[in-house]
């Protein structure tokens, strides 16, 4: 689409901060397209194990630039986990967050929907969580962690929880 009217900028991605909207590739500015409309693409991550072991299951996330993503956390442990990334954070648009009751046996219920930026979000054990965002500016960060302390007093960031999210 060539022609750039006022409705098709609105529309090129609603509430996006200002450095956002700045990042936005070329071609993404010059279809004038809502981004966050698509369909969204989906990413799996598991926040620790039924071993007890403290990870990010992939431990490594690849996004990319104006994509929608449903980033779906689940908790199969027996503790609480926390996904936080400031860098994440600060370089994606959230389009919402979703509480899913996912029960064996049965299809997955959406049980709230949350909008507004998302900083951090914390899952209990046996539930889910969905996280859908647009990233808007390319970064490499390895600040993925979970700051909630075992006994032993070191936080499972220390127990080896951590990972590293590139947007390209
Ligand atoms: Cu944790």
């Amino acid at each position: 689409m060539t022609d750039h009217n006022e409705t098709g900028r609105r529309l090129a991605l609603p509430a996006a901060g200002a450095a956002g909207a700045l990042a936005l590739a070329p071609e993404a500015r010059a279809q004038s397209v809502d981004l966050s409309r698509q369909a969204p693409t989906d990413l799996v991550v598991e926040l620790g194990d039924a071993t007890g072991a403290h990870v990010f299951r992939p431990d490594l996330l690849r996004l990319r630039v104006g994509t929608l993503y449903r980033l779906i956390l689940r908790n199969p442990s027996r503790a609480p986990h926390y996904f936080t990334s400031d860098g994440l954070a600060n370089s994606v648009w959230t389009r919402k967050a979703q509480v899913v009751a996912e029960i064996p046996g049965a299809p997955p219920r959406v049980m709230a929907e949350i909008k507004g930026a998302i900083r951090e979000l914390e899952v209990y054990p046996g539930f889910a969580a969905e996280w859908w965002f647009v990233p808007v500016q390319a970064g490499d960060f390895d600040d993925l962690r979970c700051g909630i302390r075992d006994p032993d007093g070191r936080s499972h960031t220390e127990h080896g929880m951590r990972g590293r999210i590139i947007i390209e």
